[in-house]
């Protein structure tokens, strides 16, 4: 373990004490520490540095040379949040998070299947990323500043653009045209070590509504105390919402999701620990990667066509022909070939889970379509 990784451990093990002491649980009203250890502002997700071996961070060797010696990715996970991550019927991990892991190991190792996946609570996290016990966070995780500074991280591209959303029972008059106001002397769940907890406080004494907010580790405590009757709305990231209503209502019409307009910002994406330019880099221009070869209208499919026909240079860059950009960021300059073909783009990643939840794509648009999803040249 080097230095970095050293004091980011101990800091996380402060923030945790910190944490219990205000009996919270959750990460956000920590006290800052002087875990930053940065790599100089790389971590906005605009790809300010030029990806030719920006190694400077570096001390005692990076993940990405980790990765590559184990010949696996640690990849920390959700296994409750159907669409995002969760087990299928033979016990293996599926999703939307999952397949950036997968796509992560097939730009490092050329292999999607070389994952070891760590199921993760909310609470859990932080400390598996810091703790070197996973290499990269791919869990449902907002970006927020606290978790740059505070906590350590970077925070590879926005992948799914959420917001924080409120479901209750049809039966206890809620419908989707409630507000805040509505929840006037509920009871309100949510699972600890989320920015869930702090919004909902927030925004409901903003419109001068009482609740009594809850909060368990497991989601799945939560939904069994909302199923109970114990708590009377259940919040969280609006997909949340949507992939545990379609896996556990009772009956189609019980449950409502408001208020119409989300309560906050909720920018999605994986993460790694702070300090590794080199492994924060190859996570980010995968990513990049993925959204790029959507815009270009490569996928799956038709990869081999376009790396034997590329339709113009950057298709031929990104396959890993020509002047290809892959090797400088010490990836193989085939890295990306090997997600499209392995994993697919965006696109068809972003469909094989989440479409079918019926979460449109909404802000997560490519950027031509009107939504967010953009990514810098591949040049
Ligand atoms: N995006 C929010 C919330 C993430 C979160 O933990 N959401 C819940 C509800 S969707 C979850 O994934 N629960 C699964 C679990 O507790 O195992 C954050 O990063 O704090």
């Amino acid at each position: 373990m080097n230095i970095k990784k050293l004091i980011a451990v101990l800091a996380v093990f402060a923030l945790i004490l910190a944490a219990c002491d205000a009996g919270g649980g959750g990460d956000e009203e920590t006290t800052p520490t002087t875990a930053a250890t940065d790599d100089g502002g790389t971590d906005d997700g605009g790809g300010t540095d030029d990806g030719g071996g920006d190694t400077g961070a570096q001390t005692g060797g990076s993940v990405l040379d980790e990765v590559i010696a184990r010949g696996t990715l640690n990849c920390g996970v959700n296994e409750t949040l159907p669409g995002f991550g969760s087990k299928d019927e033979a016990g293996v991990f599926v999703g939307f998070d999952i397949d950036l892991c997968r796509a992560v190991a097939a730009a490092v190792l050329g292999d999607s299947e070389a994952v070891s996946y760590s199921a993760l609570t909310a609470a859990q996290r932080f400390e598996a990323l810091a703790s070197g016990s996973i290499d990269m966070l791919s869990r449902n995780t907002t970006w927020t500043q606290s978790r740059d500074g505070e906590l350590a991280l970077t925070f590879a591209p926005t992948t799914y653009y959420d917001g924080q959303q409120v479901m209750a029972r049809a039966a206890d008059g809620f419908d989707s045209g409630s507000t805040l106001s509505d929840l006037e002397g509920a009871v309100v769940c949510t699972n600890a070590g989320t920015t869930t907890e702090k919004n909902i406080t927030e925004a409901t004494q903003a419109v001068g509504a009482s609740i009594t907010l809850t909060t368990f580790e497991d989601f799945n405590i939560v939904l069994q105390n909302f199923k109970d009757g114990a708590c009377d709305a259940v919040t969280t990231d609006g997909s949340g919402l949507i992939s545990r209503k379609s896996t556990d209502e009772p009956a189609a019409g019980d449950w409502v999701i408001f208020p119409a307009v989300p309560i906050s910002k909720e920018p999605l994406g994986p993460g790694t620990a702070q300090g590794d330019a080199l492994w924060s880099d190859a996570v980010r221009w995968t990513v990049f990667a993925l959204i790029i070869a959507e815009e270009q209208g490569i996928n799956s499919a038709n990869v081999d066509d376009m790396l034997a026909n590329p339709p113009n240079g950057e298709v031929e860059r990104l396959l890993g022909a020509g002047d290809e950009k892959q090797s400088a960021m010490g990836l193989p300059a085939d890295a990306f070939y090997n997600v499209i073909s392995q994993v697919g783009n965006y696109g068809e990643i972003y469909d094989r889970h989440l479409t079918p939840l019926g979460l449109e794509r909404g802000l997560n648009a490519l950027w031509s379509d009107g939504g967010l999803i953009f990514a810098p040249p591949a040049r």
